[in-house]
């Protein structure tokens, strides 16, 4: 439950002339301008502003009401919540947006066009931020867990691109959250050393546990305008119990592990983890809970309930990410025990917590969902259809070229068994088949690495297409053997393509 904001804590204002700046939401919504273009906080549900742009959504409703245009251009860490891309979206009054969407009302209107949104790799944003091709940014919007009194920022539960923001922004709001742990202060690593080519050195990190930088952020006082004290929780959707074909994942990635191990191609205590969010992740981590693989480490993106619980159980020793993604009763756990948790998790920002060249010197085993995989490996994490967006790329990009093991996995069909998962060609490609090493569904596990297309082909359709669609695809690949152009990747164009049509024209794959 939200408290009002005037219960919130006035000692997490430490600084006096932040302090002077205090206004409410409606006053900071008002400092920002049509057209602006505005760097807010917010990873996966974590560490969004909540008050200021519902303020301005409301602001910009009323605009609209009189029959004036007013619309923001808006960048983020990756998704945020319903109080700011609901809120603006459904005002109708976000232009364009990058980098990574989860938002309903937002993911509507870009897939109705009306909502220019730039996908991009996670790791990147920071960096193309400050090479200007995407504009100034005219206003940094971050919460905060609090300021201190040298006027430096506690993160809240994110740190995403907020440094970058608050960089490179002309005018800066601050929110300040009191619904925050007050002892998050000292779990973030912020890292300062970044700088554009020719000036780029490397970043020296080398374990997920290394510090590398400072525990708040630095802020020009000179360019706040405004700081707003809220007292309202993250988004932090409910835990879904993992069903039984992420179990069934869960279980094939645990064995195919195992094996690695005894092949001794990875410890015991495996290289970082990297793993996504949502139902099947988590039926991942559960089942790491139950493995035999310690002492891990994890180097990733988000933190989820799932992680907790292996932190909390000892299997995982450290935990490196840039933000948390939690139900909201883990989220009750993390700020009742933060004080145990906080000398095993490190939040960094973005563009280190996803960096290709520490995750490809750490050794990452990624572990990422997706929509698709066609037999010969390449796969779609973003499109339905080959033209619906359903989030975007997020990090999967990031971690799956660069990983030890790149590993993608998903149920074996969609839609109530409408959809196969696995097809001859996918409708989008993410990941080009050189970074899919492996392939999971509940029917199985492909292991792909050092396989040429044919022979991956056989290794998918042999052990990852449901049963209902088993016939349909060997039928398929055999007549591209015999009929397509080339024979280093057999396919057939026009019928591979077809598959996905038919859905859009009869609601199902099958033939
Ligand atoms: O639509 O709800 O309308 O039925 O797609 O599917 O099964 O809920 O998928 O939540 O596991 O997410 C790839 C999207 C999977 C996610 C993706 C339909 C399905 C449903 C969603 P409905 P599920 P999940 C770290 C790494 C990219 C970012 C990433 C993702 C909807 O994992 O966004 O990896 N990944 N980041 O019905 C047509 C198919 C389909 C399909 C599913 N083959 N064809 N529709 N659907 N498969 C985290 C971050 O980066 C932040």
């Amino acid at each position: 439950m939200s408290r009002s904001a005037e219960s919130a804590s006035p000692s997490r204002i430490g600084h006096r002339g932040f302090a002077a700046k205090i206004m409410d939401a409606d006053a900071a919504a008002a400092l920002i301008r049509a057209g602006d273009t505005v760097g807010m906080s917010g990873f996966t549900g974590a560490g969004y502003p909540k008050a200021v742009p519902q303020a301005l959504a409301r602001r910009i409703e009323q605009i609209h009401a009189a029959g004036d245009p007013f619309a923001i251009r808006v960048w983020t860490g990756a998704s945020t919540g319903p109080e700011l891309d609901g809120a603006l979206a459904k005002a109708k009054g976000i232009d364009f947006r990058l980098p990574y969407n989860s938002d309903p009302y937002a993911r509507e209107q870009i897939n109705a066009g009306t909502m220019q949104y730039m996908d991009m790799h996670l790791s990147q944003v920071a960096p193309m931020a400050w090479q200007g091709f995407l504009g100034p940014l005219d206003v940094a919007l971050i919460e905060v867990s609090a300021i201190l009194p040298d006027g430096s920022a506690v993160p809240s539960s994110s740190v995403g691109n907020n440094k970058t923001w608050l960089d490179r922004a002309d005018r800066v709001i601050l929110e300040v959250n009191s619904w925050q742990s007050a002892a998050l202060e000292g779990m973030h690593d912020i890292y300062y050393g970044t700088a554009l080519p020719p000036h780029r050195v490397p970043i020296p990190l080398l374990a997920p546990r290394d510090r590398i930088g400072q525990p708040t952020f630095r802020i020009d006082p000179d360019k706040v305008v405004a700081v707003v004290q809220t007292d309202t929780p993250d988004r932090n959707a409910p835990f879904k119990a993992p069903d039984a074909a992420a179990h069934a994942i869960a279980g094939h990635l645990m064995e195919f592990l195992a094996h690695e191990v005894k092949l001794g191609r990875l410890p015991r205590s495996l290289l970082p983890i990297q793993s996504g969010v949502g139902n099947i992740a988590n039926a991942v981590l559960l089942g790491l809970n139950d493995s035999a693989f310690e002492p891990m480490t994890a180097y990733t993106e988000v933190l989820q309930d799932g992680m907790l619980e292996l932190l909390a159980s000892g299997k995982l020793s450290m935990a490196s990410a840039t933000a948390f993604s939690l139900s909201p009763e883990a989220a009750d756990l993390l700020n009742r025990d933060m004080a145990l948790y906080r000398d095993r998790i490190v939040l960094r920002p973005q563009e280190i917590s996803n960096h290709p060249e520490v995750v490809r010197r750490l050794g990452c085993l990624a572990m990422n969902g997706m929509i698709e995989a066609d037999i010969y490996g390449n796969v779609n994490s973003t499109h339905l259809m080959g033209s619906r967006i359903q989030n975007g790329i997020g990090g999967s990009g990031d971690f799956a070229r660069n990983a030890y093991i790149s590993m993608f996995m998903a149920p074996s069909t969609a839609k109530g068994g409408k959809i196969s998962t696995i097809v001859p060609q996918v409708s989008h490609v993410d990941h080009i088949n050189q970074d899919v090493q492996v392939i999971v569904t509940d029917q199985g596990l492909a292991d792909l690495r050092g396989l040429a297309p044919k022979q991956r082909a056989q290794a998918v359709i042999a052990n990852c297409v449901h049963p209902d669609y088993r016939d349909q695809l060997a039928d398929y690949y055999a007549r591209a053997l015999h009929d397509s152009y080339g024979k280093h990747t057999p396919t057939l164009l026009a019928e591979a393509l077809s598959w996905h049509q038919r859905f859009v024209e009869t609601g199902t794959m099958r033939a």
